[in-house]
């Protein structure tokens, strides 16, 4: 039994200083002390000594045991250290090396001016209401007192999808949809993309936007409604900023007027962008024709109400003095990253 114990021991420490990785050496961990284990299985014997042999076999296994253990323990450390090197080495971090830039984007101008006037209108009291891209000829046209053989459609090249389905030419459709659903007060704004079959040219884009404002209450004047543009241009563009109505027409509003506003390149001094007439036109306007309050089912005798539609993409323009409509679509970086 000795011999036996004296072999386990001396083939269990050469086998352990040979052990790669922790897996081997649990292996052979089970193959010396589990229970089935060489080792364990020469303590079994151990019975069938002789009585007085017993106290020295049974010290030398344990002993046989102790040492197999503590070269495994040892070699067990060396392989974790050895792993644990390993590990932090390849996931060493040089925090030397210079990192990636990662470039800050920004918003495009003309959701950077929308977001502008959304703040100065919603300052005054107004919410944001939207309406369907793909309309029908109804709220289109119809409904704000354009009918079929009028004129005024002419001026709004239409993409048509169907006879009464097309893709809204402004975004005033609005109007008659928000006074089905709401009764005034009414006070909105309608910030929205619009198309029309324009030809493209530094001013014209067939997809360009618009907001719509829309006031619908008692006693509601043009006083009101020269009071609000008045305050959103001084806000939008400058306190020194004016504006000048002009006498325009527009088929859902009676009276209907075009607004300009000096021009905020030369200050009203006169230069290329203004044409050298010192004023630039930012919007149509007007008062409320009865027949499209009626169309909305509000009754034109007590309510009374104005409306105003302005080009962004021109008002964007205006504000970062960019003179070509065809860079806000581009998307050049170049060009996006000044703003
Ligand atoms: C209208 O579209 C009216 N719905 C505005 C309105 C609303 C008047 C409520 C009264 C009451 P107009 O067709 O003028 O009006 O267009 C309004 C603005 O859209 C213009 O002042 C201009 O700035 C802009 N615009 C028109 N066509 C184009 C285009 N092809 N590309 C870029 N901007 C355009």
């Amino acid at each position: 039994m000795r011999q036996k114990l004296e072999n386990i021991r001396d083939e269990a420490i050469e086998n352990i200083s040979k052990v790669k990785d922790l897996d081997q050496l649990e292996r052979l961990r089970l193959k010396y002390l589990g229970k089935k284990g060489e080792l364990t299985q020469v303590l079994r014997g151990m019975g069938k000594l002789p009585a007085e042999d017993r106290p020295v076999m049974g010290q030398l296994a344990n002993e046989v045991r102790y040492l197999i253990e503590e070269q495994m323990d040892e070699h067990k450390k060396n392989l974790e250290d050895k792993l644990l090197n390993y590990r932090l080495k390849l996931e060493t971090i040089d925090v030397t090396v210079p990192g990636t830039n990662i470039e800050r984007g920004n918003l495009h101008p003309l959701t950077s001016v929308l977001n502008e006037i959304i703040d100065i209108f919603i300052g005054m009291g107004f919410e944001i209401a939207e309406g369907p891209e793909v309309e029908l000829d109804y709220y289109n046209f119809e409904a704000l007192n354009i009918p079929k053989s009028h004129p005024s459609r002419d001026v709004q090249d239409t993409f048509y999808i169907t006879d009464e389905i097309l893709l809204r030419t402004h975004t005033s459709p609005v109007q008659v949809r928000t006074m089905e659903v709401q009764k005034p007060p009414i006070k909105i704004i309608v910030p929205g993309r619009v198309y029309r079959s324009d030809d493209v040219d530094a001013t014209h884009s067939p997809i360009f936007h618009q907001v719509e404002g829309l006031v619908v209450d008692e006693h509601i004047t043009m006083a009101d409604l020269k009071g609000v543009l008045d305050v959103f241009v001084k806000e939008l563009f400058g306190e020194r900023t004016q504006t000048k109505f002009r006498p325009h027409y527009f088929p859902f509003t009676e009276p209907s007027m075009e607004v300009d506003a000096t021009c905020v390149t030369c200050g009203g001094e006169g230069c290329r962008i203004c044409s050298h007439t010192g004023w630039i036109e930012i919007l149509g306007a007007g008062m409320i024709h009865p027949n499209v309050l009626k169309y909305g089912g509000i009754d034109s005798e007590k309510y009374s109400g104005f409306a105003f539609g302005l080009g962004l993409d021109r008002i964007a323009n205006l504000k970062y003095g960019i003179d070509d409509i065809r860079l806000l679509y581009e998307n050049d970086i170049r060009f996006l990253k000044q703003f």
